[in-house]
């Protein structure tokens, strides 16, 4: 499958794609959008974050993430785009995937 398009959505595309991904909330100071995912311990949040970072390399594009324990906060920006793409977009699909088959708190 060809990688989605380097161009930035605009206000109308995004809007649905967004109301299809609960939790997800734009980032103030920049275009991008963020979520945080709490897990039952830090062996699901890995584990999480493995299969993120296992699909993120497999479409050469990556997440902004940071973890303590339990939590993953979760920034996603199409840096070649400098704004949000359906690349982001997809990936946050998989990330909501991920998400629904680990154990949370
Ligand atoms: N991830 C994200 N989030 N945005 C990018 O623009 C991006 C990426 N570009 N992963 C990729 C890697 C690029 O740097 C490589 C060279 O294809």
């Amino acid at each position: 499958m060809s990688p989605a398009p380097l161009v930035p959505l605009s206000a109308e595309e995004r809007a649905p794609l967004l109301a299809a991904l609960p939790g997800w909330e734009a980032v103030a100071d920049r275009d991008a959008i963020h979520k945080r995912f709490t897990f039952a311990d830090f062996n699901a949040a890995f584990a999480f974050m493995a299969r993120v970072a296992l699909a993120a390399e497999k479409a050469d594009h990556h997440p902004e993430w940071f973890n303590v324990y339990n939590r993953v906060d979760i920034t996603l920006s199409t840096h070649d785009a400098n704004g949000l793409t359906r690349r982001d977009i997809d990936l946050a699909g998989f990330i909501e995937r991920a998400a629904a088959s680990l154990a949370k708190a």
